[in-house]
């Protein structure tokens, strides 16, 4: 195994690979090879031609660092091996700039075609949930980017037809999101003869997400567009973005990730106002409120809402302490802060908070509660802030241990789990973003022989991951198959309990096939 480390040049281009290659060299196991070989001669049979290329985009999990990503924490995510594929042929612009996209399923995604209008930005409307609203996603973030690049800002785009195939299960909590917004934005790059870097197409990406209405962090996007097949991807947001491969360590029993689907699917389109977009209002409040107890003026950065926790933990330690302490020890003096400062278990109301910052209610909600539609009486700043600052402090612990040695022992193994159950433990009571099911696949899981187990992605339902050793895989599975599965979905086809559990193998991130 190579280096346990590896830093990753941001300005590296997205890989191009010709169908002739090795399928070894981009991860296309051969049960997926046939899907590749299916799209491209069903896209020649619906419009008369092959493909240019296929654009390709992986759906991700996330070991550990859950909710910590929008408050600029460290995460560690990987992708899977389930993706988006899209096969496409650019077409002259005649006079108009036209989109066609099929999908392989077309009973459940029906073709659509549009037109791109050439001076003004693609409309979406999140509240309409159309399956293309994520290519359009994608489109909107990639063409704004191109216009960028133009010194008049004018672009004439390329006209495209494209065949879509997608895997990843949608709403399960594996961001079938960001694999859809990231293979598109890809698709339009290359149709324009852009050869797009990593980093830019992760800039743009997640400015696109936002555009269907979620305010998310970059994991997702990061972890689909960078991850190395058989590695972790640590992701920093803080200072500046940042990706290191790590690398699982060998153990006596080989160490394996499982996901299990809770098939309790949270529509984040709907939700978002009670839930996800709801933290990250909880956590921006909590870093401002926090700061102003201090006195300290927090600086504006790339978090979604502009304020992140990371930067009050930065702006709270003098310069000698930021030079001499591990993050650690620092972020344990921003829990000590949290428990002394935001005591108010019940949470706070708007009055209240407006008056901690010394502002009118109408200003409090037109600087942290506008940019997206937020629903809630009180807001649970402790809770939400102890449990970014705890789950930041394991995500470093988990890396710690990784990194410590290229073996790992049987006392290593077991505090890695312990991580991972510590972190479920705070999404449930802290952060409230577990779900009944999901409690009920962890308690399963650990006792038929996992190490950890705990939620994966945003949570209220959603997508669990476990670590457990290869020689219990079959007794886990068949804990959850008969203890979940059968007993809540008693009707479930054979098909679906099927995709329920998989083994999740680190695989590589977004890459272009050419020459099919
Ligand atoms: P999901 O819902 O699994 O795509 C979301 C966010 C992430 C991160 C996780 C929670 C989006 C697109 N993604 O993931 O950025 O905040 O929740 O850790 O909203
Ligand atoms: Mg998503």
């Amino acid at each position: 195994m190579s280096s346990p480390q590896e830093l990753v040049p941001q300005t590296e281009s997205i890989a191009e690979v010709y169908a002739t290659d090795d399928a070894s060299v981009i991860s296309v196991a051969p049960e997926h090879q046939q899907r590749w070989t299916g799209l491209v001669s069903q896209f020649q049979k619906l419009y008369n031609h092959r493909p240019d290329f296929v654009a390709r985009s992986p759906g991700r999990v996330n070991i550990i660092g859950e909710h910590i990503d929008y408050s600029l924490y460290d995460v560690l995510p990987t992708a899977v091996s389930v993706d988006v594929i899209m096969a496409v042929k650019v077409v002259p612009a005649s006079a108009g700039t036209t989109v066609k996209i099929a999908n392989v399923t077309p009973e459940k995604f029906p073709t659509r075609e549009f037109s791109v209008p050439h001076d003004a930005d693609i409309e979406i409307d999140p509240k309409k949930h159309e399956w293309i609203n994520y290519f359009k996603a994608g489109l909107l973030g990639a063409l704004k980017f191109l216009r960028k690049t133009k010194s008049d800002g004018s672009l004439i785009p390329a006209s495209m037809e494209i065949l879509v195939d997608g895997n990843v299960p949608p709403g399960g909590g594996i961001s079938s999101s960001a694999a859809f917004v990231c293979a598109s934005a890809l698709a339009v790059m290359k149709a324009n003869n852009h050869n797009v870097s990593k980093q830019d197409l992760l800039d743009l990406a997640v400015v696109s997400e936002r555009a269907v209405g979620v305010y998310s962090g970059g994991m997702d996007q990061a972890a689909s567009i960078f991850s190395k097949r058989g590695y972790l991807l640590y992701t920093q947001f803080f200072p500046k973005f940042k990706v290191e491969h790590v690398s699982i360590p060998t153990a006596a029993d080989e160490i394996t990730f499982l996901m299990a689907q809770s098939f309790v699917t949270s529509n984040k389109a709907d939700t978002a106002p009670r839930h996800y977009n709801l933290r990250v209002a909880e956590c921006t409040l909590a870093a401002v409120i926090l700061a102003k107890h201090y006195g300290l003026t927090l600086p504006k950065d790339n978090s979604s809402l502009g304020y992140s926790l990371r930067n009050f933990q930065l702006e709270l330690m003098t310069k000698e302490e930021r030079l001499q302490d591990p993050l650690e020890y620092q972020i344990d003096s921003v829990i000590q802060a949290t428990m002394d400062l935001l005591t108010q278990e019940q949470g706070y109301t708007r009055e209240e908070m407006a008056q901690l910052l010394g502002i009118s209610v109408p200003e409090l909600e037109s600087t942290f509660l506008s940019a997206f539609p937020v629903q809630a009486e009180r807001f649970l700043l402790r809770q939400r802030a102890l449990h970014c600052f705890k789950e930041a402090r394991r995500v470093l612990d988990f890396k710690a241990c990784l990194n410590k040695a290229a073996q790992l022992d049987e006392k290593r193994i077991h505090y890695l789990g312990q991580l991972l159950n510590e972190s479920q433990e705070s999404c449930r009571t802290a952060y409230d973003c577990s779900a009944p099911e999901v409690d009920d696949i962890c308690s399963i899981a650990r006792r038929a022989g996992t190490w950890g187990s705990r939620l994966t992605g945003a949570g209220w339902g959603g997508c669990t991951v476990h670590m457990l050793p290869q020689g219990k895989v079959e007794a886990v599975t068949t804990a959850l198959r008969n203890e979940y599965y059968l007993k809540k979905f008693p009707d479930i086809s054979a098909e679906k309990l099927e995709q329920a559990m998989v083994i999740s193998k680190p695989s590589n991130g977004s890459f272009v096939i050419t020459g099919a």
